[in-house]
This record gives structure tokens, C-alpha cells and sequence, in this order.
């Protein structure tokens, strides 16, 4: 016999099949989720947990509304640090050349046409380990290019201290994006010049700093279920959970050591937004690198799994993007309205 109601709040409603996770929904966003409970997420029938997905979503947010973030990368290539998936690192020959910094005018161009298109927020990229102290008065610029546009601003700039974080909050920087990228246990074979607990000390100079927390990470560099949760798992537990987390399926890039790695079952990586979705209500949930290779009937899926957030720009930093026409007219088929 099923249990399976709806008592006085959509939230309310478990099937019994979900009952080790009955407590998910909804709670504070302090509270600590276990890794057993991330796991008996993912474990879920899809259907189940897609029903369950939407459920949260529909409670916090429009349904049929996503958030548009266009990308532009102000300094490419030429990264000391040795990322296995990254096209950037000094580490990979991968054919990219490196440039300098852009400058303001370049900056103003790329936002303007952003916004033209409907962006609300320019999120601006740079292949470095670090910030650096040099650099800082010139992005401190280059977050009033965008400011002064109407937009909001993100930037990911690797690491910060706390000192650059609040600096860059005060020239008006609205997100700053630094991902955890994978599970712990994983880190260390993906990336070994620096380590996780580099990635949490960003993170937390940048909580502290008053700036909104943007943190997600990499899904199908052939890790399994378990460390997929572990990621989700990490994530969820930051205190607060991070308000924008984008959910990069792998680019797979010539030169990379990443490059030939097995192809993950696309209803898993559906599986591991529906998870981020339940376990962090009210975040942004970005359905990031890797639409281009994806399809629309997955995006599709994506989006009733509570992804409400894209890339949005025929260039992600260094890799394609499905072109600006290309989303308005599957986002249009799906009646999805853009903020
Ligand atoms: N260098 C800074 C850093 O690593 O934080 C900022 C730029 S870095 C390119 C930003 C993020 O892009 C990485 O954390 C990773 O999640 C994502 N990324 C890089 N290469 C990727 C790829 N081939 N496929 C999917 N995501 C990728
Ligand atoms: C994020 O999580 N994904 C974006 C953004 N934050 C900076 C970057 C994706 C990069 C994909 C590979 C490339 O284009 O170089
Ligand atoms: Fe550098 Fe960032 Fe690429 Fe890592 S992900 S190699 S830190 S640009």
C-alpha cells in the first residue's frame, strides 16, 4: 500500500519510498545533511526523484523562470595550476594561446552585448591560481564596467584573501565563483597543486567578505554515484549553502587528461541536479558547462529537475555554448520566461 500524500504543504508530500529522506524538506539552510542521505537521494527511482525535485523547486521558485549568466574570459590561459579537465593549464597542450588581461573597453563590449540579449548577470573569468595584488585595482575596473551597465557582476579569479575579497565587494562585485569541483576523496587525482581545504578558505573570505557564494562543481570525470554525492554532500554543507551552484557536466578537451574519459549515463547527471536541487532549496541551480554536446530533451529534463539558471553565450571561457538564438528558441518551446 502506498503512503504517498499530499497533506497541508506540497513540501509535506513523501512517497514512501523516499521516507529515509522524508526530513530533506523543507529546513533551514544551516542544517546538516548526511552522506547517507545524499546517496538515498541519488538512489531514488528517477521518476521519484524528479517528482520530488520539482516539488522543492515549485515551493522557492517560478517553475518556468531561469536566470540568464553570460560568461566572458578576461585573461585566458597560461594557469600554473595542473586541473585534469582544464584547457587553460600551462600543464595541458591543448593549442589554446594565452592572452593578457582585457582591458575595460573590451569588457564594456562583451557586457553591453550581454545585456542586450537579455543577461542579468556578466560573470567574468581568469585562468589564474591567485589573485594577484596587481591585478586587483584592474578588476576592481572592470566590476565597474559591468555595475554601471545594470548588471550583476560575478568574477572567478581562483584564490582570494580575505582582504581581496572584501575589496572586491566593495567596488561592487555581486557573486564571486570558486567551485569545489569534485568529492574530497577525488580531489587529489584530479588537481594536486593545491588542495580542497584551499578551495573552502576562498570560499569562506568570501562568505565573510558579504559577497553572494557561487560554488558547484564537475560532473562525469569518471567518478562514482558516491562521490558525486560526496560533491553535493560538500556543498550542501556549507554554512550557508552557496546562493548560485552550477553543475558543469566535463567538457572533454584534446590535450586535457580528461579528454577520452568514459561518457556518464545523461539521466545521472539529470539525477545530480534533481540532488543539488533538494538539498539546496533555495540556491540557484546552474545547468552549466556542457549544453552544447547535451541535447535539448535532457536540458529539458534538467530544467524540471529544478535547474533554473544557465550560461548563456555561444563561449563558455575557452569551449562552445549553444548560440543566443539557439536557447531563446528552446527556452521559448518550453514556455520558460528568463529573469
Ligand atoms: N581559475 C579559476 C578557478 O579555477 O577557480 C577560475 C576559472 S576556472 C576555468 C572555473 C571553473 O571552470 C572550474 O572550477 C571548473 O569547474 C570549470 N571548468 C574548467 N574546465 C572545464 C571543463 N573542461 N568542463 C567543465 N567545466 C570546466
Ligand atoms: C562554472 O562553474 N563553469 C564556468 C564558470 N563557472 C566559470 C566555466 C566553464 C568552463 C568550461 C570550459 C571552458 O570553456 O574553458
Ligand atoms: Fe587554472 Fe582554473 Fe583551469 Fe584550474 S580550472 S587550470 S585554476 S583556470
Amino acid at each position: 500500500m502506498t503512503t504517498s500524500t499530499f497533506t497541508e504543504s506540497p513540501l509535506t508530500f513523501v512517497p514512501e519510498a523516499a521516507s529515509a529522506t522524508q526530513q530533506l524538506t523543507p529546513r533551514p539552510s544551516n542544517e546538516r545533511l548526511s552522506l547517507a542521505q545524499i546517496q538515498a537521494l541519488f538512489d531514488l527511482p528517477f521518476n521519484d526523484l524528479l517528482f520530488r525535485a520539482q516539488t522543492v523547486h515549485r515551493a522557492h521558485f517560478n517553475a518556468s523562470e531561469v536566470q540568464l549568466s553570460t560568461l566572458l574570459s578576461i585573461k585566458t590561459g597560461g594557469c600554473p595550476e595542473d586541473c585534469s579537465y582544464c584547457p587553460q593549464s600551462v600543464h595541458h597542450d591543448t593549442g589554446l594561446e594565452a592572452t593578457k588581461l582585457l582591458d575595460v573597453d573590451a569588457v564594456r563590449e562583451a557586457a553591453s552585448a550581454a545585456k542586450a540579449q537579455g543577461a542579468s548577470r556578466f560573470c567574468m573569468g581568469a585562468a589564474w591560481r591567485e589573485l594577484h595584488e596587481r591585478d586587483v585595482e584592474k578588476v576592481v575596473a572592470l566590476i565597474g564596467v559591468v555595475k554601471d551597465l545594470g548588471l550583476e557582476a560575478c568574477c572567478t579569479l581562483g584564490m582570494l584573501t580575505s582582504s581581496q575579497a572584501s575589496t572586491l565587494r566593495g567596488a561592487g562585485l555581486d557573486y564571486y565563483n570558486h567551485n569545489l569541483d569534485t568529492a574530497p576523496e577525488l580531489y587529489g587525482d584530479i588537481i594536486t597543486t593545491r588542495v580542497y581545504q584551499d578551495r573552502l578558505d576562498t570560499l569562506q573570505h568570501v562568505r565573510d567578505a558579504g559577497l553572494n557564494v557561487c560554488s558547484g562543481g564537475i560532473v562525469g570525470m569518471g567518478e562514482s554515484r558516491a562521490e558525486r554525492a560526496g560533491l553535493i554532500h560538500q556543498l550542501a554543507n556549507l554554512d550557508p549553502y552557496p546562493e548560485s551552484v552550477p553543475i558543469n557536466h566535463l567538457v572533454q578537451v584534446q590535450g586535457t587528461p580528461l579528454a577520452h574519459t568514459k561518457g556518464l549515463d545523461p539521466f545521472e547527471f539529470v539525477r545530480t541536479i534533481a540532488v543539488a536541487r533538494i538539498s539546496m532549496p533555495q540556491a540557484r541551480v546552474r545547468l552549466s558547462a556542457g549544453r552544447q554536446e547535451m541535447g535539448d530533451g535532457i536540458q529539458a529534463l534538467c530544467f524540471m529537475a529544478g535547474a533554473n539558471s544557465i550560461f548563456y553565450g555561444d563561449k563558455l571561457l575557452t569551449t562552445g555554448n549553444p548560440d543566443w538564438a539557439r536557447d531563446q528558441a528552446l527556452l521559448a518551446s518550453l514556455d520558460i520566461k528568463t529573469v
